[in-house]
């Protein structure tokens, strides 16, 4: 059985070859993405059994996320709908180590995600349950689909990881206090919260400044172990009271959309295997700088071979 059960959307992405806006660029490089799905990667290459839950369309893409998934050694449970197509996101690179994201999603396969998909899989398989904040902001039928598993894993007994992964593009029909909202009630669900400063204010209210009065914050809304990522500034995490903090590697940044997953998936590999929470860190920091250095959103998160090398520590040195 499987560690870890994760869900949400997978997705096409298609990126631009060079710096620029597809206003006058020509030429796109395909692959996929969706957070749960790189979360699960990055968990897989870190050699934690995962599983990844998702509905696809019946179409290249939806082929190819299934294919990309199950090549990294994730096990995929993806019903294929009929109905829609395969969503996707564009990545622009306005400037060197910029990205700019445009989502093509509303009515995807991936967002018609239903409670009924929860009947694959047997929560009482795993020993934790990942989702983000961006699975509820798909449809009703996708929230409900949140609600439903939180509901089976608290049966089950189930810890719950959730990372609140806010964008505000999905939530722009209703805004961010509805967002907050539903974060906070997802927190109140889960053992281990994961937010940026920023979302981490949006959900508690505070100014983005302290990441200690954050991390607190945060933890009063339930979850026994909260970690605030802080980008470039490394993270924080708050356990029993406790807080600890690592420095971020720092590398030089190509792209960092993927880098919070890659940092999750570095944090509940280690988790799992029964690390600190300094180890915990330790392998997130480095987890999230590697993903940094490639231009896809999970194609350059290490596997523990490469972590282990000599010269692991530096993964720029590769
Ligand atoms: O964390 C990376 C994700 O942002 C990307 O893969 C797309 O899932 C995605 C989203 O909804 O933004």
């Amino acid at each position: 059985a499987s560690a870890v059960l994760t869900l949400g959307e997978g997705l096409g992405v298609l990126r631009t070859r060079e710096i620029g806006s597809l206003a006058h660029l020509g030429d796109l490089a395909v692959g996929t993405g969706g957070a749960e799905g790189n979360v699960a990667i990055g968990l897989a290459r870190l050699g934690t059994p995962v599983t990844w839950l998702g509905r696809v369309g019946d179409d290249g893409l939806g082929r190819r996320i299934v294919r990309e998934l199950r090549a990294e050694g994730v096990t995929v449970v993806a019903p294929v709908d009929t109905m829609a197509a395969t969503g996707l996101l564009i990545k622009e690179s306005p400037s060197a180590g910029r990205t700019a994201v445009t989502y093509y999603r509303a009515g995807s396969a991936g967002s018609r995600l239903s409670p009924s998909d929860l009947d694959a899989v047997d929560i009482a398989d795993f020993a934790l349950l990942h989702i983000t904040g961006i699975t509820p902001a798909l449809s009703p039928t996708a929230r409900a689909t949140i609600d439903a598993v939180l509901d089976r894993a608290t049966d089950a007994g189930i810890p719950v990881s959730f990372d609140v992964n806010h964008r505000s593009a999905l939530w722009a029909g209703t805004g961010d206090g509805e967002a907050s909202e539903t974060y906070r009630s997802l927190a109140a669900r889960s053992s281990i919260v994961f937010a940026g400063a920023d979302e981490a204010a949006l959900v508690t209210g505070l100014a983005p400044g302290d990441p200690e009065a954050l991390a607190r914050a945060l933890a009063a809304l339930g979850p026994a172990e909260v970690v605030v990522k802080l980008g470039e500034r490394g993270a924080v995490a708050l356990r029993d009271g406790e807080l600890t903090g690592r420095a971020a590697v720092a590398v030089p940044v190509v792209d960092t959309v993927g880098a919070g997953d890659a940092f999750v998936a570095g944090y509940l590999a280690e988790l799992l295997r029964g690390g600190s929470v300094a180890d915990r860190l330790d392998l997130a920091v480095r987890t999230g700088a590697a993903a940094c250095l490639h231009p896809g959103d999970w194609e350059g998160f290490p596997s523990r071979t490469e972590l282990e090398r000599p010269d692991g520590a530096d993964p720029v040195s590769r």
